[in-house]
């Protein structure tokens, strides 16, 4: 009988180093994994409104036989109706909801990021690789503050950058070899957070009932012309807030306009 409680207590005193460590790795300092009960789920679209800009150019001055041909910006690509790709919608204030779950990779293929905007919570696994046969240099840069910088000399290259997106924020990240590469990570505080498809489409589910604010980022548009580098010059990111409320295992839907 005192061994079994042995045991057990063993057990149980391990099982709670394992929760605190696999939180401190998971989960932004706050967040609760917990079961939702009658979850609900946000789902929308984003459009743009009025006259869009002209997609700019982007040079490309290195390693034609793998980058290829001059690429199109990123910064603001419009599909079916308008719909903005590669904006972010984040629900504010989610303190306990559902798992983070799912690994992200940023991948240098073809002297392009894919994807062009990844949106993860802190403590998400996030790894940057190469696919390309030539060097690329990878920054991310959050205000004044260099979160990465690293040389992938090769393909098949991954580093782990998941340490480096402990907090929340918005990283810009760039390639020192390729001005013309360009890429954004928004980390959020807990996983309701996602992009927008090709079509502005979005959709967040496992949410809490309850009344939050809906937060859309979106980089900015495009100017007409990139710099003499070829690195694209950027007009401030754009956000953009909502008021909804989920109803306990109901479709909320949102819409957001960019002018
Ligand atoms: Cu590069």
């Amino acid at each position: 009988m005192k061994g079994l409680t042995g045991t057990v207590r063993r057990s149980v005193s391990s099982m709670a180093l394992l929760s605190v460590l696999a939180g401190s790795a998971s989960s932004a300092r706050g967040y609760e994994e917990g079961p939702v009960g009658d979850a609900g789920t946000l789902a929308g679209v984003v459009r743009f409104a009025g006259t869009p800009p002209k997609p700019a150019r982007l040079s490309v001055a290195k390693h034609p036989d793998v980058c290829g041909e001059p690429k199109e910006s990123e910064s603001l690509v419009l599909g079916a109706d308008r719909g903005v790709k590669d904006a972010v919608v984040r629900i504010e204030g989610v303190a306990r909801g559902k798992k983070n779950t799912g690994e992200r990779v940023l991948d240098n293929s073809r002297c392009v990021f894919v994807p062009h905007v990844l949106a993860a919570m802190a403590g998400s696994r996030v790894r940057v690789r190469s696919s390309d046969p030539v060097v690329h240099q990878t920054r991310g840069v959050s205000g004044q503050e260099t979160v990465f910088n690293l040389a992938l000399p090769g393909r098949g290259q991954e580093v782990d950058i998941t340490r480096r997106l402990a907090k929340p924020g918005v990283v810009r990240v760039t390639c020192e070899v390729h001005p013309h590469m360009s890429a954004w990570l928004v980390v959020h505080d807990s996983p309701y957070i996602a992009t927008t498809d090709e079509r502005g489409l979005f959709r967040i589910d496992g949410i809490p009932p309850g009344a939050y604010t809906v937060t859309l980022w979106h980089e900015g548009f495009p100017r007409r012309r990139a710099g003499a580098d070829g690195r694209a010059r950027y007009e401030e990111p754009r956000t953009a807030t909502q008021a909804v409320t989920i109803d306990r295992g109901a479709m909320t839907t949102v819409e957001f306009e960019l002018r």
